[in-house]
């Protein structure tokens, strides 16, 4: 699986023609580069060589000079406008009714990930079809937030009331990196995000996982675990299908224990490392919005339990 979170390193058709246009782009700025350095350079060097001092001629109303060095630059700004167009056509999703194949919303400091067709909600990992272009509707529930996953595709605003759209797409099955790109609070910097691509069938399955509804657990651990859940009111802010809990102030937990990260990215998803967010998530990721909870050794472990239970 390769694992890319460069712009050098496209793994979609839309990274690709951005990464083009910037070739192109460096190309024709290197190319006027050199002519004008080297212009500069020749012309040291010859009235050095001449031995000229002083000013010299001054050239004043020369219609032709004046036309060729508005033409030249109006024509290659012209062809820059062309080739940026292009580009865009390329990369993004038209602003019409069509339905969107996922939903992203922006959320201080997470990304809520809903696929409308099929219903699943998940959070900060986005599994998608390899090789498919989907159209994207991006959201905020807050401040302006930025998708932006350098491998797959340009950055874009996720504003308040403004759905803006784009193209996902991932050539290859793999794992691409992002994260949010414009300033949107305290934890900012923690508020990544992957693209989990996966071979049709392996999509499939995933999908197939998302909606099933976990058992209620009857006994034990897990069975306390549910009930602290509900009781120590995190079912204000969190769902789980099949219980009560269906609050979006903090991701939905239908399916943690099949996430590879919590926190959006700030601790992979392991008993010890869920045990330590649940103990203190301000500790782990100081000002994020969900609140520390003081919760007893038992506690902890039962709530630990239940929640990795839920596949
Ligand atoms: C006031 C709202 C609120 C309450 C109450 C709350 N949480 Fe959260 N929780 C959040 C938010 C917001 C996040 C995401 C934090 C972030 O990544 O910035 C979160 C994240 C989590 C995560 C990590 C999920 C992921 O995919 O990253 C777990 C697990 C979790 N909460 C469990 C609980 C449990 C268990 C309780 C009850 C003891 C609880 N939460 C109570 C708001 C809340
Ligand atoms: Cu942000």
């Amino acid at each position: 699986m390769p694992d890319s979170s460069s712009i050098f390193d496209p793994a979609s058709p839309q990274a690709q023609a951005i990464l083009n246009l910037f070739y192109i782009l460096l190309g024709i700025s290197l190319i006027i580069f050199l002519i004008v350095v080297g212009a500069i350079f020749y012309s040291i060097i010859r009235s050095r060589r001449a031995g000229l001092s002083g000013e010299p001629a001054q050239v004043y109303g020369n219609t032709k000079l004046e036309l060729t060095w508005t033409l030249i630059p109006l024509l290659i700004i012209f062809a820059i406008f062309g080739l940026s167009v292009r580009t865009m056509y390329a990369i993004d999703a038209p602003h019409d009714d069509a339905s969107p194949d996922l939903i992203i919303t922006g959320h201080q400091w997470w990304w809520e990930v809903q696929y409308p067709a099929s219903g699943v909600v998940t959070a900060n990992e986005i599994h998608v079809p390899a090789g498919q272009r989907l159209r994207v509707q991006l959201e905020s529930d807050d401040v302006i937030h930025d998708f932006w996953v350098p491998a797959l595709g340009r950055k874009m605003d996720a504003i308040p009331g403004h759905p803006n759209h784009f193209w996902l797409e991932a050539a290859e099955p793999g794992t691409y990196l992002g994260a949010c790109a414009e300033y949107c609070g305290v934890q900012h910097a923690w508020m990544r995000l992957r693209v989990i691509a996966q071979t049709e069938a392996d999509f499939a399955a995933w999908q197939q996982q998302q909606l099933a509804t976990p058992p209620i657990p009857t006994d034990g651990e897990a069975a306390q675990g549910y009930q602290q859940f509900h009781d120590l009111t995190c079912i204000n802010c969190h769902a789980i299908a099949g219980t009560d809990a269906n609050a979006d102030v903090g991701p939905d937990l239908t399916h943690l224990g099949s996430r590879e990260t919590i926190g959006a990215g700030v601790l992979a998803n392991t008993t010890e490392n869920l045990t330590t967010w649940l103990k203190d998530p301000q500790a782990v990721k100081p000002g994020n919005h969900m609140p520390q909870f003081s919760l007893t050794d038992n506690q902890l472990q039962a709530l630990v339990t239940y929640l990795e239970g839920l596949k």
